[in-house]
């Protein structure tokens, strides 16, 4: 599929806010992807797909996670979690887009997860940086992203959780698993006492 079909499909599915914000997650993957070695095309296709499923019904989403034996854990989780994998699902069978790793791009983008792979960290980083987002301290992994896609990439899971934290909000084993798996590990330093 090429990314002028790929616009169109999306565009029909989104509100017209939410196109705009996949289209610049799409612009900043290429330079990410350009920046740390990644297949451009990959994350271009990833990244116009990642929120396919943004604005399907709470009730929808909940029937594939449960027909598909997605983790049952998703479940007893935010509901703003089942986008990313229930957008893998629809995407591989709507589609022709097999590639795993494009796949779980999609799936993991909201989470993360332990050990991911390049794709997937330019994925979660382009939806984190784009430039319409103003979490506070985005700059600051926008600085980080310039040179260090872990040390990036870990900086926006501990602002993530740092704001789920303060809000009291569940987080999903993942976003732990991905923080952790990075610290100490991957040029992300540990600051020991
Ligand atoms: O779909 P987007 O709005 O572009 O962004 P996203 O897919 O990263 O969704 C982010 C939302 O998910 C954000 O408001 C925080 C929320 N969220 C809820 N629980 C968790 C979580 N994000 C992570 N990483 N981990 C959680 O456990
Ligand atoms: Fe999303
Ligand atoms: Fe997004």
């Amino acid at each position: 599929m090429n990314k002028r079909e790929a616009l169109q499909i999306v565009k029909k599915q989104l509100p017209e806010a939410r196109y705009l914000h996949t289209y610049r997650v799409m612009e900043t993957a290429i330079i990410l992807a350009r920046r740390f070695n990644v297949n451009e095309k990959k994350a271009e296709l990833a990244a116009i797909f990642h929120d396919y499923a943004k604005n399907h019904s709470k009730d929808e989403m909940k029937k594939h996670i449960v027909d598909q034996n997605m983790s049952p854990l998703l479940l007893q989780f935010h509901p703003e979690l089942w986008h990313a994998p229930v957008g893998a699902f629809l995407v591989e069978q709507q589609f022709d887009i097999k590639d795993p790793n494009i796949l779980n791009a999609i799936r993991f983008h909201t989470t993360g997860r332990m050990n991911m792979t390049k794709l997937e960290k330019v994925i979660f980083l382009a939806d984190y940086i784009e430039p319409g987002r103003k979490f506070p301290g985005v700059k600051e992994v926008r600085a980080k992203a310039e040179v260090d896609l872990d040390k990036a990439l870990f900086q926006s899971l501990k602002n993530t959780i740092a704001f789920l934290l303060e809000k009291n909000q569940t987080i999903f084993p993942d976003t732990f698993k991905a923080y952790n798996g990075l610290l100490g590990i991957k040029g992300v330093d540990r600051v020991d006492e």
